[in-house]
């Protein structure tokens, strides 16, 4: 039984690959954290909170922090919510209350904000078992609105990238399973029109934008029975927006002008995520969702296995 998750969010998830948690951990928490960043931004970057003359790169990227002025956030409701899709005392932070690590911490000022669709994790060779991602946590420290640089994901792209890697036993390295996953014909497309859009001379924000446009309002259905659509996400302060691991996303552009605040975490589990357990009650929804990508019911065995090289 999930203990944060309501049974729509967990099935949302299992859908589309995302799901929402509000309140992950406190508003005021969040905006702590927020003070911090500004903090870190003068003194690093020279950055006023209160001149937005100061605010001349699109993206700032400040790394990851192990300081206690996260500790606020690590609350039983974030540990609950990613426990219920990663399986009970299976993330590797999800007791550490003091100094847990948060990152890597983006800051869009905006307009434009370079970056195109991928799924993360350049810090590890890619298997169908890897443990290093877990999920991908988007945590906000800021209001996130509409057309306010909210994480664009791939509805049900994670299904595209188990295929993938279920071919490839032997793993890859992140560039190498993007190329790979970037031959199906819908993220093709994507990939594409995207950068048609980066090429326009003297484009406006909204002509940038327009080519995101057919991939949002309608959804492809793929041949093997699965939908690929673009949504963009959206929340505030102490939200987060849980992905697959495998789940392909990009950055939006900031039109609105007010810095939005987030960290793009990781969640690593104790172990490799295990395709094959005795008792199908013990998958976690995570593998649940791997072993459906790859066409299997619960009881059925995964022939799948890893060639470590
Ligand atoms: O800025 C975002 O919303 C996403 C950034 C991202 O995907 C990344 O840095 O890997
Ligand atoms: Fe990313």
């Amino acid at each position: 039984m999930p203990k944060v998750l309501a049974k729509e969010q967990v099935e949302h998830f299992k859908e589309k690959g995302w799901v929402k948690v509000e309140q992950a951990y406190p508003r005021e928490e969040a905006l702590k954290v927020q003070d911090f960043l500004w903090n870190e931004l003068l003194g690093r970057h020279g950055i006023k909170r209160d001149d937005a003359s100061t605010w001349t790169q699109p993206v700032v990227r400040l790394g990851d922090y192990w300081d206690p002025v996260t500790d606020g956030c690590n609350t039983d409701r974030l540990t609950g919510a990613i426990e219920d899709l990663l399986g009970e005392g299976r993330w590797q932070l999800g007791q550490t209350k003091h100094k847990a690590m948060w990152g890597g911490f983006i800051i869009n000022f905006g307009p434009e904000v370079p970056g195109g669709w991928h799924y993360d994790g350049s810090h590890f060779r890619h298997y169908l078992d890897s443990w290093e991602q877990g999920l991908l946590l988007v945590c906000l420290f800021s209001d996130v609105r509409k057309g306010g640089s909210g994480t664009l994901v791939a509805e049900g792209s994670h299904h595209i990238v188990a295929k993938m890697l279920e071919k490839h036993p032997e793993g890859l390295g992140l560039g190498e399973a993007i190329r790979e996953c970037n031959k199906h014909p819908w993220l093709a497309e994507l990939v594409k029109a995207h950068e048609a859009s980066e090429s326009i001379a003297g484009a406006s924000l909204q002509d940038r934008k327009a080519y995101l446009a057919p991939f949002m309002n309608k959804a492809y259905e793929d041949p093997e029975g699965y939908s690929l659509r673009v949504v963009e996400t959206t929340g505030g302060p102490g939200d987060i927006v849980i992905c697959h691991p495998f789940l392909y996303h990009a950055p939006s552009d900031n039109e609105l002008g007010v810095p939005r605040f987030m960290c793009n975490r990781v969640a690593p589990t104790m172990e490799r995520m295990q395709l094959n357990r005795d008792n199908p009650a013990d998958y976690s929804v995570v593998e649940q969702m791997i072993r459906s990508s790859l066409g299997l019911q619960d009881s059925d065995a995964c022939t799948w296995t890893r060639v470590d090289s």
